[in-house]
């Protein structure tokens, strides 16, 4: 499909900043997926000598499959880059994720990592971030009044929509690789990203937002005809 062809031509350009001995952090998501898979077909044609720590078990098991050493994040400690997608971006760079409910694993090797690159396409570039649903991971201990905290929260920030809801997975909540929830925000738009994500993160009960402030360094933005455009 059209949007297949920018995932795709996104995560192959990146795909080419991986030199030979890097570790590198693997992101989630179908735009990552198109990268793990193109990264393995380095690894298995010119014999790329990389390790890989993935942002979630999905892409641990993606990342097996084609072939990469997949190594813990603390066996790594430090990663030269990570290559990881978004669900929105702005012209500072940055990020709404979460859309793949594995940000806090994202956010954590992400900040590990000498540099992020995020693969895209031209539907997440955005003049204000906040169309997008924020997500935001709490403990499923006393999650309702994480909830409430937050929409109490909400009211004396710089956002328009106030609202929101429990991620869930059919009938039940969703739960995270940790064993967490998510709470997605209906923001509209989001004035002072900076500010949101200091504030979201004091509530007792949340573990982590999915706003990644100054921590991209370079986005990838594929198009369906097969164009590629590097912003940094
Ligand atoms: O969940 C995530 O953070 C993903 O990276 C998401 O932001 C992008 O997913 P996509 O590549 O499937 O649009």
């Amino acid at each position: 499909s059209p949007i297949d062809t920018a995932k795709f031509v996104a995560a192959k350009r990146a795909v080419d900043f991986v030199e030979d001995g890097m570790r590198v952090g693997l992101g989630t998501g179908s735009t990552a997926a198109w990268m793990v898979r193109c990264l393995g077909e380095r690894v298995r044609e010119e014999g790329l000598r990389i390790a890989g720590v993935p942002t979630s078990t999905r892409t641990a098991e993606l990342a097996r499959q084609v072939g990469i050493r997949v190594i813990s994040l603390d066996e790594a400690r430090w990663l030269d880059l990570t290559i990881d997608g978004a669900d929105e971006f702005d012209m500072d760079l940055n990020l709404i994720k979460g859309g793949g409910g594995a940000h806090l694993q994202e956010k954590i090797v992400a900040t590990a990592s000498d540099q992020m690159i995020v693969i895209t396409d031209p539907s997440k570039q955005v003049e204000h971030l906040g169309s997008f649903p924020l997500p935001v991971e709490v403990i499923p201990f006393g999650w309702q009044t994480s909830k409430a905290l937050i929409e109490e929260t909400l009211a004396s920030l710089e956002v328009l929509g106030q609202t929101s809801a429990l991620r869930m997975n059919g009938e039940a909540p969703f739960v995270t690789d940790e064993g967490n929830h998510i709470i997605d925000l209906y923001l509209q738009r989001i004035g002072n990203p900076r500010q949101l994500s200091m504030v979201l993160n004091q509530i007792p009960g949340v573990v982590e937002n999915g706003l990644f402030i100054d921590i991209c360094d370079k986005v990838v933005i594929g198009h369906q005809d097969g164009r590629v455009e590097v912003i940094d």
